[in-house]
């Protein structure tokens, strides 16, 4: 028998042609799920709705015992437990966050991994301290290049056993905009365990990957980080054998609340004639939401959607609300975010071997009949 680690861990795979969602990806999509859209309604994603992307398993944690270790290329080490970080001045911020992987499951040929379609999204209330402070009292020491941060959880990817490791530049690390988050609450409670409990990263216009959870360790480096889930994970390639780009900030997408109502099985959605009201969120990690459009002939014709201001809350999702008047018969209809430097979505699928960041636009089948 093969004792080794690859027997049971894989390299990175694109599905066949005719290839279906293996029992496989349905175990990850059963664990992590995504939000359902009707709750796209709430502007922050009420307790248990907010998507979960749990890489390995969620860690045992000591409570009492935790203590954040800030070292590497520092002055001054420091370990500090939940009652020194609760003692810094705290800052809450609506952050809109969302997998890098989100819309995988529609890509043709579909990368092999968690199938998100596009529901791997949810806002909420993030509270804790500035990563800056913790950086700023430590000292980080002239030369330095980045921050790693190490999570709590452990387990193999790809053959390679590893701790949740990513890194960010130092500038982000120490940056104001955004301004990164050592976060200890989420809407006003303690973060729950599948949330990073008792302590996570928040970066707010990143996507998801960067958010480590269960942080446990911050270390200063000299050298840019080239762990698994930094430099072969979360990189944009074609081919397996190319760097790639690496994976940052979110593409601009909005999202449709499925008007009507849903079939169980197909999930197809029902509408009376008249007006229906569409309504549903958008966002973007670059710049704020600039216009939203929405079309129900395929992309031959757009109406502007009203969107809602986002001024409060910079790096949170904004409201749009459209009219559309339906008439018997069938529709898809799609729905598209431009943000204020230009970036919009795509109506052909953009692809990439880890199926990341792929921002194609929603469509949303719709059955008009009269009842
Ligand atoms: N330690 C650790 N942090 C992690 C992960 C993980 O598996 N382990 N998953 C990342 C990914 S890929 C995403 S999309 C977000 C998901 O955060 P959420 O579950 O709170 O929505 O957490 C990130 N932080
Ligand atoms: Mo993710």
């Amino acid at each position: 028998m093969d004792g080794s680690l690859e027997s049971v861990s894989g390299p990175g795979r694109v599905a066949g042609p005719e290839e279906g969602i293996s029992t496989q990806e349905l175990a990850l999509a059963a664990r992590n799920h995504g939000l359902p859209l009707e709750g796209l309604r709430y502007d922050v994603t009420p307790p248990g709705l907010h998507y979960v992307l749990v890489h390995y398993d969620i860690p045992a944690v000591d409570t009492t015992g935790w203590q954040l270790a800030v070292g590497g290329r520092v002055r001054t080490p420091l370990a500090l437990d939940m009652a020194a970080l609760r003692a810094y001045p705290a800052v809450t911020q609506r952050v809109t966050m969302e997998c890098a992987g989100n819309g995988r499951a529609r890509l043709s040929p579909r990368p092999v991994s968690q199938p998100w379609l596009v529901e791997a999204v949810g806002t909420a209330e993030w509270t804790g301290v500035p990563l800056r402070t913790l950086l700023a009292e430590a000292g980080v020491e002239p030369g330095s290049v980045e921050a790693v941060f190490t999570g709590a959880d452990h387990g193999v990817e790809r053959g390679v056993e590893q701790d949740y490791r990513r890194s960010l530049p130092l500038a982000v690390a120490t940056g104001d905009w955004p301004e990164v988050l050592v976060a200890y609450a989420m809407n006003g409670q303690p973060l729950p365990p599948q949330h990073g409990y008792p302590l996570r990263l928040v970066v707010p216009g990143w996507y998801g990957m960067a958010h480590v959870k269960w942080l446990r360790e911050v270390t200063v480096t000299d050298t840019p980080f080239t762990g698994f889930q930094q430099a072969v994970a979360y990189r944009l390639r074609q081919s397996a054998d190319e760097p790639g780009e690496p994976v940052t900030r979110i593409a601009p997408r909005a999202l449709m609340i499925p008007p009507g109502f849903p079939d169980f099985m197909s999930r197809e959605r029902v509408v009376r004639p008249g007006f229906v009201a569409l309504e549903g969120r958008a966002w973007s990690g670059y710049a704020p939401v600039e216009r939203v459009e929405v079309t129900a002939d395929g992309g031959e014709t757009w109406t502007d959607a009203d969107v809602g201001r986002q001024a409060p809350h910079p790096w949170a999702w904004a409201s749009w609300r459209a009219l559309w008047t339906a008439e018997p018969g069938r529709y898809v209809l799609s729905v598209r975010a431009t943000d204020a430097e230009g970036r919009t979505q795509p109506l052909e699928q953009p692809w990439n071997r880890g199926g990341f960041a792929n921002n194609l636009v929603q469509h949303v089948p719709v059955l008009c009949v009269s009842d």
